[in-house]
């Protein structure tokens, strides 16, 4: 008998701007991915330029069709994607939604429920509309709230019935890590404070727990989440010192889910702010506001990090947005990034043992270089037994942590058909399940082709998760 519930979500994720393409199709206007040709690894360019990948992705705009069936092919139950705000709201800031922006996504709704997909959408994933970065410093000026407000309202009323799975705002803690393109924070990081992180910060956990409660009148039946980019941090050794770094680190992570799942500021942060002199400007209702906590809690997951007092102790480690000291006991990806699927079950029971809500892994996976080869019966595919392996690993660590009695929604592995980059902005970095023929100097035919891990994802989730075990 399988661990995983009979009704376990099984999908994979994506999000609107790194694989749609279309950037100024239909009336969508600039965000700010549109302004990143190199993610977080370069500057921002004054307007789109060509060598942006983004600007066409992997053409799913045009393409969804295929693509989500073959996502239907592989069985998924569940399949996680944005919406690009700038196509619904091309600034962010008129009064009226752009129609075809909107029928864009019910067709791809509709695409999805044909085949029993659930939709998971993710409200804003890193594509704030440019304008607003541009006019209002982004999620720094306060009148974001009321934007946003009338952005989750319109997509709540138009697609209620259809979407009953929401996330708010993407990895929200990256905010104070990459203010720019999560928060859509034009000043430079290296110009902003404390002050004005935490500010952005408020305004964004404000405008979640609207989302939260504005969907609930509007979906009774909808299960709204947040979603926290999933930093794990070990001490690098057991001096109690590196053990207090690591509880303090975890806290820039967890003080964003103490808000959204209890509703109000953790007591340490409330402290921390009033040791630095941080003032967060509320308006009256706000903390009211706050107490409209999510009904899940969703997270990322690739890899995790160690802290440490000591200098020299190691050497630093890459990571997703932030990496910390390497662990001598972990392997890295090609991206240096550590590799911890242990990590993934100790996250898991942290999480639930902390909250005791429904949890939902909605990103792992692995970005590797792929090399397309053909097989003897003319079939192109890539033979990524590495991406096997590590899914494999993380997906049996998880079925650990149900068994230690953690709530598991779903799993949405990242990337399920290969996309663009978020933090360099490639293509050669790839988690797909399906190859899209496309490179990182834009050439390629954007053809797909099934990877091997496409037929082992297919019978994981045939057999809700039983396969895992076969060649043991
Ligand atoms: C997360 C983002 C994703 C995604 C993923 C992998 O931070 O939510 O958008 O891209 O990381 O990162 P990368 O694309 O940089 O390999």
């Amino acid at each position: 008998m399988s661990v995983f519930p009979e009704n376990f979500l099984w999908g994979g994720a994506v999000a609107a701007n790194q694989c749609e393409g279309a950037y100024n199709e239909d009336g969508k206007g600039l965000s700010v991915q549109d302004v990143l040709p190199r993610g977080l690894v370069g500057p921002r360019t004054q307007e789109p330029t060509p060598d942006n990948l983004k600007l066409e992705g992997i053409d799913f705009y045009h393409r969804y069709k295929e693509d989500i069936r073959l996502f239907a092919e592989m069985g998924f139950k569940v399949f996680r994607t944005s919406i690009a705000w700038s196509r619904i709201f091309p600034r962010g800031d008129e009064e009226e939604p752009n129609e075809k922006g909107l029928q864009f996504y019910d067709d791809l709704f509709d695409e999805c429920r044909k085949y029993g997909i659930e939709p998971l959408v993710t409200i804003s994933h890193y594509e704030t509309p440019l304008w607003l970065a541009e006019q209002y410093d982004g999620w720094r000026d306060r009148r974001l709230v009321g934007f946003f407000e009338r952005y989750v309202r319109t997509i709540f009323n138009h697609y209620k019935g259809k979407v009953r799975y929401w996330l708010t705002f993407n990895e929200i803690n990256s905010l104070i890590h990459a203010p720019f393109m999560s928060g859509g924070i034009a000043t430079p990081k290296e110009q902003l404070t404390e002050q004005d992180l935490y500010q952005a910060m408020h305004h964004e956990l404000v405008a979640s727990a609207m989302a939260v409660k504005i969907g609930h009148e509007i979906m009774p039946e909808a299960k709204i989440g947040c979603m926290i980019l999933g930093i794990t941090t070990y001490p690098l050794t057991p001096d109690p010192s590196d053990i207090i770094a690591a509880m303090e680190k975890d806290r820039d992570t967890l003080m964003f889910a103490d808000v959204h799942a209890r509703g109000s500021y953790p007591r340490y942060l409330v402290n921390y702010f009033e040791k630095k002199g941080i003032r967060i400007r509320m308006e009256p209702g706000d903390e009211e506001m706050l107490k409209h906590t999510v009904d899940f809690i969703s997270f990322s997951y690739y890899s995790s990090g160690c802290v440490t007092v000591h200098q020299n102790e190691g050497s630093d480690a890459l990571g997703n947005m932030t990496g910390g000291v390497k662990n001598p006991y972990l392997k890295a990806s090609q991206w240096g990034w550590q590799i911890d699927p242990q990590g993934l079950r100790y996250t898991l029971n942290k999480l639930y043992d902390r909250y005791q809500l429904p949890l939902f892994i909605v990103e792992n996976g692995l970005g590797a270089v792929d090399t397309l080869v053909t097989l003897e019966n003319g079939e192109k595919t890539v033979e990524d037994d590495y991406r096997i392996d590590y899914l494999r690993q993380h997906l049996k660590e998880a079925a650990k942590a149900i068994e230690d009695g953690v709530e598991l929604m779903g799993y949405t592995s990242w990337g399920c058909i290969d996309l663009v980059s978020a933090s360099t902005a490639q293509m050669s970095k790839r988690y797909g399940y399906i190859y899209v023929d496309r490179n990182d100097d834009g050439s390629g035919t954007l053809q797909r082709y099934r990877k091997k891990s496409f037929y082992w994802y297919q019978k994981v989730i045939e057999t809700n998760g039983e396969s895992l075990y076969e060649d043991e």
